[in-house]
């Protein structure tokens, strides 16, 4: 049996990934952080009682800015592939904290590099790594972006994601590992972090619907980015760790919009005006924006096959009927007298 170890299974992609790899048969180990309050939503559905027959999901704490755990977890977990998908992932945090972000975006990634290169050297064993980078790095390069545009990151979690890039390079040519870098670009969900621009217009959509908020605070509308489908680039991680030769890919639909764009559109699957609910609020713009981003992802078409199958109008639909029935529910508990958490009806 294959098995698989993900950094970041608690979040989007890691729950997209690991149900795809669970389905494939793989035996799966995630690393997740230890926390007060518990953080397992998005794989809740997936995961078995360890002390049951035939379990192939396993979890382990652990945490990227800690090099000694990612040790002792190589260890534990024998993985044929690693996804390293752990980051601090929200690029206006990272102006905040972009200490912490460089901490476990790039130093998180040569933590991982270097246990790995040790693990393959002293067990013989050629483990198979997927550097989880992003389309931020190409940042102010004017579109479409592919594997030969210069990266000009825009923000420390663009740099610090260009760091772990180069690091990854840095340790296939050295050490002679298989290691590809995926270059993605915005790939949102029902799953998707409530902060993230799609998730949190299609959360107010849902809301707005069934009364239970007016307004909704955003920044940006003018810029563009390219915007598909979670499950669908979840499968390109694993095409590109099943090919002969490590290689590092651009993944994208090849089709962009404004936030404004979505917006109207996600408003529109509920028949709402925009107009009427949304404000500009300054706090949500970025010290250095990225303005446009649109993907040219020929090669990994012609090499792994891979297209994407969810359009942008699906991806809206999807988000937005997922969102109103959440809202709903919202709306039923509290007309009973419950207190809702947020989170609490994903
Ligand atoms: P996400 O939903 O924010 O998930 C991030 C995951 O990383 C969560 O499981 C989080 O754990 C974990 N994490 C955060 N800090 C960590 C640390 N110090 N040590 C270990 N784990 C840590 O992000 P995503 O959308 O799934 O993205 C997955 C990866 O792809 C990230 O590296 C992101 O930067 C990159 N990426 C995303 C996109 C996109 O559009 N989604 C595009 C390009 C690249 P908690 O649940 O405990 O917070
Ligand atoms: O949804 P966003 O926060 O995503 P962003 O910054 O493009 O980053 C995401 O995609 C990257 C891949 O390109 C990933 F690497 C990264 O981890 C993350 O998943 O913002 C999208 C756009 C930005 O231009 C932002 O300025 O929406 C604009 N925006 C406008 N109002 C807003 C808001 N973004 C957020 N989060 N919140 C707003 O109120």
């Amino acid at each position: 049996m294959n098995s698989a170890l993900i950094t970041g299974i608690t979040g989007q992609d890691g729950a997209y990934l690991a149900r795809l790899l669970l389905g494939k048969g793989y035996a799966v180990h995630g690393v997740i952080r230890r926390s007060s309050t518990f953080n397992t939503d998005r794989i809740d559905e997936l995961y078995r009682d360890p002390h049951e027959e035939g379990v192939r999901l396993r979890l382990h704490y652990g945490d990227v800015c800690d090099g000694t755990g990612l040790r002792r977890i190589l260890e534990k977990t024998h993985p044929d592939e690693i996804y390293n998908l752990g980051a601090q992932s929200h690029v206006k945090v990272s102006f905040e904290q972009p200490e912490y972000t460089a901490d476990a975006v790039a130093l998180g990634t040569l933590r991982l590099l270097e246990a790995v290169r040790d693990y393959c050297e002293h067990s013989g064993k050629a483990v198979r790594f997927y550097q989880a980078g992003s389309s931020e790095m190409f940042g102010g390069a004017a579109p479409p972006q592919n594997e030969q545009t210069p990266f000009y990151p825009r923000s420390p979690y663009a740099v610090s994601k260009t760091a772990a890039h180069w690091y990854a390079v840095n340790y296939r040519e050295a050490y002679g590992l298989f290691i590809a870098n995926g270059i993605l670009f915005n790939h949102e969900s029902p799953m998707r972090g409530e902060t993230f621009l799609t998730r949190k217009v299609t959360r107010a959509v849902g809301r707005l619907k069934h009364g239970l908020q007016d307004k909704v605070y955003l920044g940006n509308l003018e810029a563009r980015r390219d915007w598909g489908y979670a499950g669908d680039y979840v499968e390109a991680m694993w095409l590109m760790l099943q090919q002969p030769a490590p290689d590092d890919f651009v993944i994208a639909t090849g089709e962009s919009h404004t936030v404004r764009e979505f917006v109207e559109a996600a408003f529109g699957c509920a028949g709402l005006d925009w107009r009427k609910h949304v404000e500009i609020d300054s706090r949500y713009l970025r010290p250095t924006e990225v303005d446009s981003l649109c993907g040219d992802s020929t090669k990994a078409r012609r090499q792994l096959g891979w297209v994407p199958k969810v359009s942008f109008a699906d991806l809206v639909r999807m988000m937005v009927d997922h969102d109103v029935e959440l809202a709903r529910r919202e709306r039923f508990l509290q007309e009973n007298g419950f207190v809702v958490a947020a989170g609490a009806l994903r």
